[in-house]
């Protein structure tokens, strides 16, 4: 791990192009859940299909409204950790860094990453459901008040919470993120797609590679010729396209990259 620790930061250290793409287990260390580790990740306590897809939100608004504002509301109580910083760190160091994030969280921006590429929308940005979609706001009462959770966090009871109505159009408000057989953002994925097909360093760090067509980002890195390097601590699709894989945390791998990078001695 050593060995790799230091050619990692060799190559973030001469890289020209460099990009970050992260997923769920970034957040992990602030307490934000991932959506597959055993036991942890949301799908092994709540099914996607009644959640996470168009579908279930027409069936059953209130219980997806009021999922998404458990979700949010425990992401608001959540701080960047030192992955998160460490990114941010890069992003200082490297001209023109991008980030690209699946995550759904706000925690880069909160870290200090500017421009951040959001591949699967945010929590903080509900859409009207209407032929506009127009971008909504929160009613106070939701915004402001972190609704009942027991003491592990779980939502009170499956509660569910009316969506407000858009006050453009009167249509249901969403979840502003991208559910499954939802397209992405056409922006985001050209930005990710071209940032990937340009760079000499991807870092991937925390995603289990297996939710397209973002899992095809690091395989357009590899196709361009450029050094991938994994920070996960368990396998992934992604292992057998990796340069180098650090098999460990992003709060303790990402930091020890970036001192081994620009040792304190170093830095301007
Ligand atoms: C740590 C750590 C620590 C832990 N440090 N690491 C077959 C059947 C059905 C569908 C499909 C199919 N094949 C392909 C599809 C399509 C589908 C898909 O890919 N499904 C697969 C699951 C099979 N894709 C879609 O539907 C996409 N849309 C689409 O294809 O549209 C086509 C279209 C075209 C034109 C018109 C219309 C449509 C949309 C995908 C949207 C994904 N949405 C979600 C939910 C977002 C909203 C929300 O948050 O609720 O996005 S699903 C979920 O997965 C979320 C994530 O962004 C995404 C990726 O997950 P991620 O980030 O990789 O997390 P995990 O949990 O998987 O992994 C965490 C990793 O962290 C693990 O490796 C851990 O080891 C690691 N870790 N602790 C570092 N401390």
């Amino acid at each position: 791990m050593d060995t790799d620790l230091q050619q990692a930061a060799g190559l973030l250290r001469t890289a020209r192009r460099v990009v970050v793409f992260t997923g769920a287990g970034i957040s992990a260390e602030s307490g934000v859940p991932t959506f597959r580790d055993d036991l942890t990740g949301l799908w092994s306590r709540f099914n996607a299909e009644h959640l996470a897809t168009p579908e279930a939100f027409h069936a059953d608004p209130d219980l997806v409204w009021g999922w998404y504002e458990w979700r949010r509301s425990r992401v608001r109580h959540a701080e960047p950790n030192p992955g998160h910083l460490a990114v941010t760190a890069i992003t200082r160091r490297v001209p023109g860094a991008v980030v690209v994030t699946q995550n759904v969280d706000d925690l880069h921006e909160r870290a200090g990453s500017p421009e951040v590429t959001h591949l699967h929308g945010s929590l903080f940005a509900p859409r009207c459901v209407g032929d506009g979609a127009h971008p909504a706001t929160f009613p106070d009462a939701t915004q402001n008040v972190a609704h009942d959770e027991s003491p592990s966090g779980e939502p009170a009871d499956g509660r569910r919470i009316p969506p407000p109505l858009c006050v453009s159009c009167g249509a249901l408000v969403r979840p502003g993120v991208v559910w499954f057989g939802e397209e992405l953002p056409g922006s985001a994925l050209t930005t990710a797609a071209e940032s990937a097909a340009a760079s000499d360093l991807f870092l991937t760090v925390g995603t289990s590679g297996m939710v397209y067509p973002a899992a095809e980002i690091p395989r357009i890195a590899v196709r361009a010729g450029a050094a991938v390097i994994q920070v996960n601590p368990q396998p992934t699709q992604l292992d057998l396209f990796c340069t180098i894989n650090l098999l460990g945390t992003a709060a303790h791998v990402l930091p020890a990259i970036v001192a081994a990078a620009w040792p304190p001695s170093t830095r301007g």
